[in-house]
Formats: structure tokens, sequence, C-alpha cells
């Protein structure tokens, strides 16, 4: 027998009364077996997991992903590196999830990330031309709604 799922679309799916985020698990957060430990820390604060999935990010999608940032001289490492293995593209509701997720997440830098964060509790520099933070979060409600209509292009 085969089994047959119905995809939901973000009508159904996304509370209009609520934020959403995008989060990614990026390559190094995956390969270090931290996806559920990041997944937990989401869940444990309260908010809600609207959409997931792992997959290999093409360069087309993170080149408009990070379009912002097209300019600088870490643009083709990041792109590089965020498409050199398996992420987990997360969608997450909550009031103020946008600001509360960016707050779960940490500084930028994981090295003086504060501790208590997922990039200051689990992330560190390496020896890697790249900087490796284990996680992505929408900067801002406009980011967001831009960022989950570019990942989970199939629910619209
Ligand atoms: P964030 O991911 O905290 O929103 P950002 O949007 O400024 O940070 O940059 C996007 C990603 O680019 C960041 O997660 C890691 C990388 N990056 C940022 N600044 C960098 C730098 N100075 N050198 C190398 N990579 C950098
Ligand atoms: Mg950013």
């Amino acid at each position: 027998m085969t089994a047959k799922s119905v995809l939901l679309d973000a009508q159904q799916l996304l509370d209009p009364a609520l934020e959403h985020t995008l989060i990614i698990v990026k390559p190094d957060g995956f390969a270090r077996g931290l996806t559920g430990e990041i997944i937990r820390r989401i869940e444990s604060k309260g908010y809600t997991i609207k959409g997931l999935k792992l997959m290999v990010a093409s360069k087309e999608l993170l080149a408009e992903h990070y379009r912002d940032h097209k300019d600088k001289p870490f643009f083709p490492g990041l792109v590089e590196f965020m498409g050199s293995g398996p992420v987990v593209a997360i969608i997450v509701e909550g009031q103020r999830v946008v600001e509360g997720m960016r707050n779960l997440m940490g500084a930028t830098d994981p090295t003086t990330a504060a501790a208590g964060t997922i990039r200051g509790d689990l992330g560190r520099a390496w020896n890697t031309p790249h900087m490796e933070n284990l996680v992505h979060g929408s900067d801002s409600a406009d980011s967001a709604n831009r960022e989950i209509t570019l990942w989970f292009p199939e629910i619209y």
C-alpha cells in the first residue's frame, strides 16, 4: 500500500494572528548532530514548529537568501559553506518569535555569543575561512516572510 499525504498550505498552517520566523540548522549544526538539541531549545521556549525539512540548498537559493550580503567579502565563502551539506529549514511560530529566536540564538560570532544561547553554548571558532555558527534566524518580520516564501515555496 502506498501512503498518501496531503500538503498543507500556508493559510491552513500559519496562524495569521501570530508571528513567524525562518530558522535553519546550518551544515555544521546538522553534521555535529545538534539538530535535536536546537529543536529542543526552540520547543522548550514555547514556540511551535509549523514546517520542517531536510535539504541541501542550491547556490541560487542561498544567493537569494543572503542577497543583502552579496557585496561582503565573506559572501562567496558563506554560500559555499551553506551549500556544503544538509541543512534543516524550520518555520517557527509564536508571539514576537523573530526577536525571541534572535535572543535564543545569540550573537553572530560564536566565540563571543553569550553563554546560555545556542551559538554561545554549542558553537566555537574552527580553523575554517568561513564562520560556523550553527543556526540562521530571520532578523525582522519582513525578512521572515521573504525567507519563508523562499525556503517553503510548496506551501504557497
Ligand atoms: P546573523 O546570522 O547573526 O544574522 P549576519 O546576517 O550578519 O549574521 O551574517 C550572516 C552570516 O554570515 C553569519 O551567520 C555568518 C556569516 N558572517 C557574518 N559576518 C561574518 C564575517 N565577518 N566573517 C565571516 N562570516 C561572517
Ligand atoms: Mg542575518
